[in-house]
């Protein structure tokens, strides 16, 4: 997958380049800089002397010795003070020259740790927000697989709205399922003789009882009518359904496949196989890069052999995204990524 969050010790990670969060001496410190010193051995100290320090926001690069990444990226990361000292700027400017060094040394692998977010006391929600903004940004142009490690069971998300709401709504479907379970089994069981009858239903099902999270901003206009007809035709795959819809919304191959976080080589796969069965997150990941509607959605993962349900805390937070038609990728798998629920785009589970 071209960008995924993990939850990793970085030392241990097998790509090409791992970058630490170093201070202005390269010379080693505590947190993930003392755990990649130690895990590389002391050569690595050794040819951080010959680099004559780095400046904030700036970055160095050596090899990794004893570690499995074949080089290591040391960028120092700002200083939190409060945010008004330029702090958000300097951070960007680390995950950039990190990633034009990666791009230059030929990686095609690189992973990070939360620069700055440990001793530096910059806030990891926002710490968070500058990578995912500028790695994302970084990956329309470029292809690489970025990883981004975040060390133990961290709550960084817990106070963000977004997550809030998410989880309001996961709280709300559960209830919902509880109350009305008869529904729910009816619906089920129409999914399987009756497309058009159980959407009818699931928007019954959805249908908000009291005031719903208001659209955000981003809120695009609905897509063209004719749409659900070209996913109602039930002699397509999904395959070929996905590459209607590519070329009905006007974009390009490799467009669609970089907003769905989908890796070019999966999407040649797709696209050179008519019966190519997805997982149910890379059908997620393309309803989302299309900015399809739920009801459009629905008939696309039907086209993979999947049905939305209730019983599942991942299918409730798509359900989430796409009602209130949010399509950031990036910020749809940083909630899932909290959640502890799949991602979307392809990786293992493509
Ligand atoms: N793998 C992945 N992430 C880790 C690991 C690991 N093995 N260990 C820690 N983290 P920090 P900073 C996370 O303090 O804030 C050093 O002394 C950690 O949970 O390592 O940029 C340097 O020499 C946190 O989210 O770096 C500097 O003096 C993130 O890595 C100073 O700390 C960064 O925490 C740099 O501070």
């Amino acid at each position: 997958m071209p960008f995924e969050i993990v939850r990793n010790d970085i030392t241990k990670m097998r790509v090409d380049a791992i970058v630490n969060a170093a201070n202005p001496s390269l010379l080693g410190g505590g947190g993930v800089d003392g755990a990649i010193h130690r895990a590389a051995g002391p050569e690595l100290l050794a040819e951080c002397r010959t680099l004559g320090g780095c400046e904030t926001g700036q970055a160095r690069i050596t090899k990794g010795y004893r570690l499995p990444a074949r080089y290591v990226i040391h960028t120092v990361g700002p200083i939190w003070h409060g945010g008004d000292r330029g702090e958000e700027a300097l951070l960007a400017s680390c995950y950039e020259n990190c990633l034009n060094l990666a791009l230059e040394y030929g990686c095609e692998t690189v992973a990070f740790p939360l620069i700055s977010a440990g001793a530096y006391g910059y806030p990891k929600d926002q710490a968070m927000a500058v990578a995912v903004e500028v790695i994302s940004k970084f990956l329309l142009a470029h292809d690489l697989t970025v990883y981004l490690a975040v060390f133990g069971r961290s709550e960084f998300l817990t106070g963000k709205k977004l997550f809030r709401d998410v989880q309001e709504y996961i709280d709300d479907r559960y209830v919902q399922r509880h109350t009305q379970k008869n529904l729910e089994s009816r619906r089920e069981m129409l999914w399987q003789q009756d497309e058009s009858a159980a959407l009818d239903l699931d928007l019954a099902l959805a249908a908000p009882k009291k005031q719903e999270h208001p659209a955000p901003s981003m809120t695009r206009p609905a897509p063209a009518p004719d749409w659900e007809a070209i996913l109602k035709r039930t002699d397509e795959g999904f395959s070929a359904a996905l590459l209607h819809l590519i070329d009905e919304k006007g974009m390009t191959d490799a467009q669609c496949y970089k907003k769905a976080n989908v890796d070019r080589k999966l999407f040649s796969k797709i696209r050179s196989n008519p019966g190519y069965k997805p997982s149910k997150p890379t059908v997620f990941a393309f309803a989302v890069a299309l900015e399809l509607t739920l009801p459009e959605a629905k008939q696309l993962l039907s086209r993979a052999g999947f049905a939305l349900t209730y019983s599942s805390k991942f299918d409730i937070v798509l359900e989430y995204f796409l009602k209130n038609r949010i399509y950031d990728i990036y910020e749809i798998n940083e909630v899932l990524f909290q959640l502890d629920l799949p991602l979307l785009g392809s990786g293992t589970n493509a």
